[in-house]
Formats: C-alpha cells, sequence, structure tokens
C-alpha cells in the first residue's frame, strides 16, 4: 500500500535500523543467512569480490562491513539457494511464464542448466554444452556478421568483455550493443566535447578535500549506497551539499550512518544536503546557466568595485576557449525565463551561486537525471561550464564526477565494447591476434533495435542484462523479435528477454561475481572498474550455483572456437585456464593504460587509469576545455512548462536493481506492496479530478502516429513540481518511443516522457478512451492533435 505522502518525511532519516533490517530479511529470504553474512564480510576488500550492484569505488582502508543494503541485496539475490533447473522449464510453458512478474520469473533461483527452446512444446529443455555451443556457431557461421549483435550489460568483467568484443570482431562486426548506451552514454559522448575525455576526473582523495558537493538528478541512497557514507561525513564536516532533483530523495535529506552508535540509538540521523532544489525535470539546462549567471554577475561587479576577481582568470585564459561567448550569452538571458524552465526562484539560483563562489574546490555528481534526457549532453555541457569559471577541474578537490551504474559498466567500454571503435585501437587489436577486424561502425542499443524493427537482425546475443525489458517501445521492439533466427542469453537467473525469443534461443547458465570460479584447479580472479577509474581484482568465494555453469570467460571462449577457431590462432584455451594470460592480451592492447596489469591487480583500492582531463590536458579539437551552449536549447527535453503533458520520470525503487525487482516496496518513499504507482503533484491531481489512489493510464504524447499505453496505475500525491511525475522503470517503458532520446548518444530520454494521465473507471476497458485524450484543457499543445 502506498501511504500517499505529499512529501518526504524528512524527520526520518534514510538508512539506520531499517537498512540493517532489510539486509537480515533479504538474506533470510534467500534461505543463505549464514553464508550470506560471510560473504558480505569480504565484500569490495582487497582478495574478495567486487559488490556486483553499484559502480561506487572502494576505499584502500575497507570497514569491517564495507558494504551497504542494496549490495547485499545483490549478493543475497545471487547467492540464493533457490533453483530454476530443468524440471521448472519442464512445468512450465514459455507462454504461460509470460504471464508471470519479472519478480516472480528472476526470485525463482538460479539457472543451473544450458537450455535449448522447442518449438513444438514451447518449452525450454536442457542440452549438453557442447551440443548448444556447436550449434550456435554453425548457425553463426551462416550469417551475415552484420545482421547479429552482441550485447554486453555491465557486471560482465574487463576479461569477459575482452574477449566478447574480440569473438565479434573476429566474427565480422561491431555491433556492441551495451547497457549504457541507456545510462551514461550521454556522458561518453558529451564530456569528451568540454573536457577531452568521457570520464570523471575525481578520485576519492578529491572527495576528502572537496568543500562544496553539487548532486544533480542521482539517487545515491538508493542507487550507490556506499557513496552516503562519504556524504554523511562532508555533510558531518560542515561541506554544503547541495541537490538538484524533482523529487525531495529521503537519502539526500537526512541519513543514519549504520556504523554509528549515536545515530542508531537516537534514529536522527545526519542533515546530508544543506540546500535542496526541487526543479522541474529537464530544467538542469537553464539552472546551470542561472548559477553561471549569477557567478559571473558577482565577478563583473568586483571587477566594478576594484574586488578580487570571482572567476578564476588564469585558468580561464590558459585551458579554455569560448569563454567571452558564454558570458556574454548568460549575461542576457532573462530571470522570468530561467524561472519559468526551473520552477525555481531567482533567490533559490543565486544561493546555489553563492555557496558554489565560497568554495574554494567544487566536485558536481550527477546521474541518470541528466543523462536520460533528449538534450542530457547540453545539460551536461552546463555543469562543466560552471565548473571551468573557477577553475574546478583538473585541481585537487574538485572536478567532474559521473556516476556509473553497473559495477563494471566502465570496464566493458574502456576494454572495447564500442561500435564505433578507433583505428588505434583496432590496429592494436589486429596486431596482438593476427587478423583483421571489420572498419566499419556497429549498432548502439537504439540502432540495434531499429535493425530488430526493420527485421534486419538474424541473430542476437546478449552477454548478461534484460535487453527486451530494459529498452524503449519494448512492445513494438518484442512483436518483431520471434523473426529473429537466433536468439541466446548468458544469464544468472531467469528473466523476460529470454521469454522474448528467437525461432532459435538458448539459455547458458553463468556463474556469477560472488562464486569461485576454477579453470585448471586455480580460482580465477577477475577485475572490475569503478567510477573514479579504478581497476581491482575480485575474487569469488561461495560455492558455483551447479556444477553446470560457466564462467563468461569459458562460455565466450568456447563459443569462439565453435564459431569462428580457423579465422585466427588464438589460443582460447590457454586464455580460460588462466585469466593473467587474458590480461597480458589487454595489457598489449591498451600498453598505456594496463601497464604491468597482473602485477596491479590486487592493489586495495586498485590501481587508477590515467585520466588526461585531470592532468589538465585537454584532447579535444581546440586543445582547450570548451564552454558550449546553443542558446536554442532552453530545457534539457525541448518543452514548455505550459504543456498540457506531464514530463514522466521513469524511476528505480529502493527494492530494484534495474529490471531485478527484489520486492514490491520503496521504503524511502513511503510505498509498500506494489509498484503500479504513479507520483504525482496534487495540483495537477486537482486540475485532473484526480484524487489519492484513483486508477489511471499514460498514454505517450510525442510521436502521436503511434498508440503508446500503459494502464493500471494508482495515483499518490507526492511533493513533486507541478507538471511532472514519476513511475517505476521497467513498467511504463512501453510509453517510451525509440525515437525520444540524446541526439549526440542516442540514450533513450527515459526522465521525461511527455504523458496524458487518464482517470479509468473500474471497470472500464482501458481501450474504449479515445486515441489521444487531452488530460489538462485549455491550453494549446503542439505534441497532440486536436480531439
Ligand atoms: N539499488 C540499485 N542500485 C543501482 C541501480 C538500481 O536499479 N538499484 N541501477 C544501477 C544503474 S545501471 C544506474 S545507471 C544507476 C542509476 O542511479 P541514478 O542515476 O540515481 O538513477 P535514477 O534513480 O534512475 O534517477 C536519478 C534521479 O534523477 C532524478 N531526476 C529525474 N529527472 C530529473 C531531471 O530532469 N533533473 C534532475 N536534476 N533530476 C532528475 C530522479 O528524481 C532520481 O532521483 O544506479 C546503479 N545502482
Ligand atoms: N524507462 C527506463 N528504462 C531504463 C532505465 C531507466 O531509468 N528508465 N535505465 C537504463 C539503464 S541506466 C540501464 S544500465 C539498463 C539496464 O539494462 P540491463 O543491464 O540489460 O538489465 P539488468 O536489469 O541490469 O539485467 C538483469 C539481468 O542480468 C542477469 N545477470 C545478473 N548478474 C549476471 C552475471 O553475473 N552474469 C550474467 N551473464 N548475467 C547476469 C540476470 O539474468 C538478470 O536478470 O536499463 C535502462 N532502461
Ligand atoms: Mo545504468
Amino acid at each position: 500500500m502506498a501511504e500517499g505522502r505529499k512529501s518526504a518525511p524528512e524527520q526520518q532519516s534514510a538508512g539506520g535500523w531499517g537498512a540493517l533490517n532489510a539486509v537480515e530479511r533479504h538474506l533470510g529470504k534467500q534461505q543463505i543467512l549464514l553464508k550470506g553474512n560471510r560473504a558480505l564480510l569480504s565484500m569490495n576488500k582487497p582478495g574478495g569480490f567486487d559488490c556486483p550492484s553499484c559502480a561506487w569505488p572502494d576505499p584502500d582502508k575497507p570497514h569491517f562491513a564495507e558494504y551497504c543494503e542494496n549490495g547485499a541485496k545483490a549478493v543475497a539475490w545471487e547467492a540464493t539457494k533457490k533453483r530454476t533447473g530443468p524440471d521448472f522449464f519442464a512445468e512450465h510453458t514459455v507462454e504461460e511464464l509470460k504471464s508471470w512478474t519479472d519478480h516472480d520469473l528472476e526470485d525463482h533461483g538460479r539457472l543451473t542448466h544450458p537450455m535449448r527452446y522447442d518449438a513444438a512444446a514451447d518449452k525450454y529443455y536442457p542440452v549438453e554444452w557442447e551440443t548448444a555451443l556447436a550449434d550456435i556457431g554453425e548457425r553463426l557461421r551462416k550469417l551475415d556478421p552484420k545482421r547479429v549483435n552482441f550485447y554486453t550489460s555491465g557486471r560482465t568483467s574487463n576479461e569477459a568483455a575482452f574477449l566478447w568484443q574480440l569473438h565479434g570482431r573476429l566474427f565480422g562486426t561491431n555491433n556492441f550493443p551495451d547497457c549504457s548506451d541507456m545510462c551514461h552514454m550521454t556522458t561518453t559522448v558529451a564530456l569528451p566535447q568540454s573536457i577531452g575525455i568521457g570520464k570523471g576526473t575525481v578520485t576519492l582523495e578529491d572527495w576528502e578535500h572537496c568543500d562544496a558537493l553539487f548532486i544533480i538528478g542521482q539517487n545515491p541512497g538508493t542507487n550507490s549506497p556506499r557513496m552516503m557514507t562519504n556524504l554523511h561525513g562532508m555533510a558531518k564536516r560542515g561541506v554544503p551539499i547541495v541537490a538538484f532533483n524533482p523529487l525531495k530523495e529521503r537519502a539526500l535529506v537526512r541519513f543514519s550512518d549504520p556504523q554509528s552508535p549515536v545515530e542508531m540509538l537516537t534514529g536522527k540521523g545526519q542533515k546530508i544536503s544543506s540546500s535542496y532544489f526541487q526543479l522541474r525535470t529537464g530544467g538542469d539546462i537553464m539552472a546551470m546557466q542561472g548559477i553561471c549567471k549569477a557567478v559571473i554577475a558577482a565577478d563583473d561587479a568586483a571587477q566594478e568595485q576594484g574586488r578580487p576577481r570571482v572567476l578564476d582568470v588564469a585558468f580561464l585564459a590558459e585551458h579554455t576557449h569560448g569563454f567571452e561567448e558564454f558570458a556574454e550569452f548568460v549575461r542576457n538571458l532573462v530571470w522570468d525565463e530561467i524561472e519559468h524552465y526551473t520552477a525555481l526562484s531567482r533567490n533559490e539560483i543565486e544561493h546555489a551561486a553563492d555557496i558554489y563562489m565560497k568554495a574554494e574546490r567544487v566536485i558536481v555528481c550527477w546521474g541518470m537525471g541528466i543523462t536520460q534526457h533528449k538534450h542530457g549532453g547540453d545539460a551536461m555541457h552546463q555543469i562543466l561550464n560552471l565548473l571551468f569559471l573557477r577553475g574546478n577541474v583538473g585541481r585537487l578537490g574538485a572536478g567532474p564526477c559521473p556516476i556509473r551504474g553497473h559495477s563494471n559498466v566502465q570496464g566493458d567500454r574502456t576494454v572495447g565494447i564500442n561500435k564505433t571503435p578507433t583505428e588505434a585501437f583496432l590496429s592494436k587489436l589486429d596486431q596482438a591476434f593476427g587478423f583483421r577486424s571489420p572498419r566499419e561502425h556497429g549498432h548502439d542499443t537504439a540502432e540495434c533495435c531499429e535493425a530488430i524493427l526493420r527485421g534486419e537482425v538474424d541473430a542476437f546475443l546478449a552477454m548478461g542484462g534484460n535487453f527486451f525489458r530494459a529498452i524503449p517501445d519494448i512492445e513494438r521492439i518484442a512483436e518483431k523479435v520471434p523473426q529473429i533466427g537466433l536468439t541466446v542469453h548468458v544469464a544468472t537467473k531467469l528473466n523476460r528477454s529470454h521469454l522474448i525469443h528467437g525461432k532459435n534461443a538458448y539459455i547458458l547458465p553463468a556463474l556469477g561475481r560472488t562464486e569461485l570460479d576454477m579453470q585448471n584447479g586455480q580460482a580465477q580472479t577477475i577485475t572490475v572498474e569503478d567510477s573514479f577509474s579504478m581497476v581491482h581484482g575480485s575474487t569469488g568465494m561461495l560455492a558455483p550455483a551447479s556444477e553446470h555453469c560457466r564462467s563468461e570467460p569459458w562460455i565466450i571462449a568456447n563459443l569462439a572456437k565453435a564459431t569462428v577457431a580457423d579465422r585466427a590462432v588464438i589460443d582460447w584455451d590457454g586464455m580460460t585456464a588462466d585469466y593473467d594470460r587474458i590480461r597480458d592480451k589487454i595489457e598489449e592492447v591498451f600498453p598505456d593504460q594496463f601497464t604491468d596489469f597482473n602485477q596491479r591487480i590486487g592493489k586495495p583500492g586498485g590501481f587508477k587509469l590515467p585520466n588526461s582531463a585531470s592532468e589538465r590536458v585537454w584532447n579535444t579539437p581546440t586543445g582547450k576545455a570548451n564552454f558550449l551552449f546553443n542558446p536554442d536549447i532552453k530545457d534539457q527535453n525541448d518543452d514548455n512548462p505550459e504543456h498540457p503533458h506531464l514530463q514522466l520520470m521513469t524511476l528505480r525503487s529502493h527494492d530494484q536493481f534495474n529490471t531485478t525487482i527484489y520486492s514490491n516496496n520503496d521504503r524511502y518513499r513511503g510505498v509498500s506492496g506494489e509498484r503500479m504507482v504513479v507520483f504525482m503533484n496534487e495540483q495537477d491531481m486537482a486540475e485532473l479530478g484526480l484524487s489519492e489512489g484513483s486508477m489511471v493510464e499514460f498514454t505517450c504524447a510525442t510521436d502521436v502516429g503511434t498508440l503508446r499505453r500503459v494502464s493500471g496505475f494508482k495515483v499518490v500525491a507526492y511533493d513533486v513540481p507541478k507538471g511532472c511525475c514519476g513511475a517505476y522503470y521497467p513498467e511504463t517503458n512501453a510509453l517510451l518511443p525509440l525515437s525520444h532520446r540524446d541526439e549526440g548518444s542516442n540514450t533513450p530520454a527515459a526522465k521525461s516522457v511527455p504523458v496524458i494521465i487518464t482517470r479509468v473507471e473500474p471497470g472500464e476497458p482501458a481501450s474504449s478512451k479515445p486515441e489521444v485524450p487531452v488530460s489538462r484543457p485549455a491550453i494549446p499543445n503542439p505534441l497532440t492533435p486536436a480531439v
């Protein structure tokens, strides 16, 4: 039941006993209390395994218990005693399983056997590894490589990802759709335009020295909870923390550190954000430009009055390009317009600017609230412009800090999962393995989906993830998947993508990160790269879920032997027998980044990959850090607040990891036992004639030629700016048009889907509604035709 709160209960802190209780409950539910607790203590420590949940870095001196509530849920989910074996598949047809929830599919337990789809019975049956791989290999060999796609999800290790791209390129394609195409691809594309590298510049050491932190469009309490330890410490030191978020996320308001006896006893917790700006979704471009305007105005005044300059003039002169044009542009911005687009007051924005100017060293973090918009890249450029003004890049305690999602999503890209590889990389790869890689660019996730829609995909292979649940426009795309000749999913748990299958289909069971990976009598270590570009080893310790599970490197190497063994002399068996040999090859291909790779993987906290911008070397066409802006783009979503539709943010609950739903609760937002809810502003509710608990449906208000509608959502009054609303992903993914995406990177604009919300009376069939109902009357909406 949703409590229907109008605002986050601010007195109540996040973390604390709620978090500790949740850990024990989730371990208990997976029947692994003892084993789970033991595993948790070796997580994120040298010699132990890396948390399979988020990409927050490990400190070099870890706590006794260096894990968080959501890391514990991820471990419990993987280490569960429950199993989904051949007997399960014998009992259920695929058609029947389609009616199961995402939670129930995965909660049934770990996959134990390689399984092959049988169309006559509409069931999956067990198959020997050798038979499965031989059949997949034979089928692939008959196909045009351009019509085959190799997907990667970010839990994949560097070693597996490196072999995956090697196999794909040897096969003949650069079609590497990746989960980050739906995530931080905006960062990977837009950041280099500003600073010449697609990764953040800061490390944990910078966090210790920073004296103001901005957190924009990111919800660390749920999605990178170990970051809360750092935020908590900063708040206690009196470092201002400034949040920009349409929702008052509870952990950003107040948090109890489970390691602090006093906070645990009093339950009061620590105030985290010193200022919390609840802007409109998509208002970040103007919010950042507004702050820049105030900073530049303060500098203009200082110059006039002969006071010390506010801007870092030396940095601007030596290191940047385009400052004068940008300064002139923001000087001319009108406050009314800034207020209109942000839903913040001039006062609030000037206050944020004050905090920025008073701080010597500023870090700005961002997440999906920035990247998942049509103009996400433009918003990111404004964040960088703000940092440049006072030289907050490339020095201690300061810098841009994108917080990545999956635990190794950044690493997968580093080792070659890339649809547009550079010539330098390809020639190194070719040299190291003695073949010629394809030069033609391949597909990212959006392009792969478009190719599926056009009927131009003959095989789709996924190294982890839940592609057909995570993508936009899932209903339209799922309709076309049965025409694909072959679908193969390497996975730990059953998910919806395995049910939306091609004519021939396989599910191959992989070892998880927590599990002991024995090859040739030796326990193997894999490596991952965190959000701060630190690379470190991870060694599983738990007994494998089944004797038939195989490690991802083993699966890829054996698939390669069945598919492309004759195309180059590659020691696939040798690399599988000892992952040091895979790392030697990674070092050979990337000598500057992975120098002495095998010697350095055990270093506590990991070793740092080189980062040019952190040295103030700008690998941009101008050779400088670039001030970038587009005077015509005022909103991340090309929107005007006066449009009658609402902007829907698709969100994560506290009890999910992407499409993995641990439970139907969202403790911090006061929702329990259900996910089909929409968080709405009370004034919007009143205008639409809705009240707490009303049942509604959403219709997408853009690309109106195609009807996209989802039903069965219950209204929850919530403290969210007028014109914005929120609902959970992936339940809303059918609403999101594939074409509604960031222009530079193709990242789906999942944080502002224009929607019309309509009440559905009990018993009324959803389809009886007019094609595109208008929700808020009277104001003309260019996106919807008149009805
Ligand atoms: N437990 C758990 N951990 C996870 C994940 C998970 O699902 N569960 N997912 C992992 C992955 S892959 C990723 S990418 C990360 C995601 O982590 P986050 O980046 O935190 O992603 P979200 O929760 O989708 O959205 C972030 C925030 O953006 C805000 N927001 C929405 N629209 C706007 C806007 O226009 N402007 C601003 N300023 N804010 C906005 C939302 O209110 C929300 O608080 O977490 C990773 N870690
Ligand atoms: N509307 C909307 N859509 C979104 C988002 C959003 O905010 N809103 N977020 C987007 C983002 S940021 C991301 S990153 C994507 C996520 O997209 P994906 O990465 O494709 O999806 P996940 O849900 O993380 O994948 C879960 C599955 O991974 C498998 N798995 C787990 N561990 C392992 C392992 O160790 N090995 C293997 N082989 N398989 C494993 C399990 O079978 C599990 O079912 O979704 C995107 N989609
Ligand atoms: Mo992500």
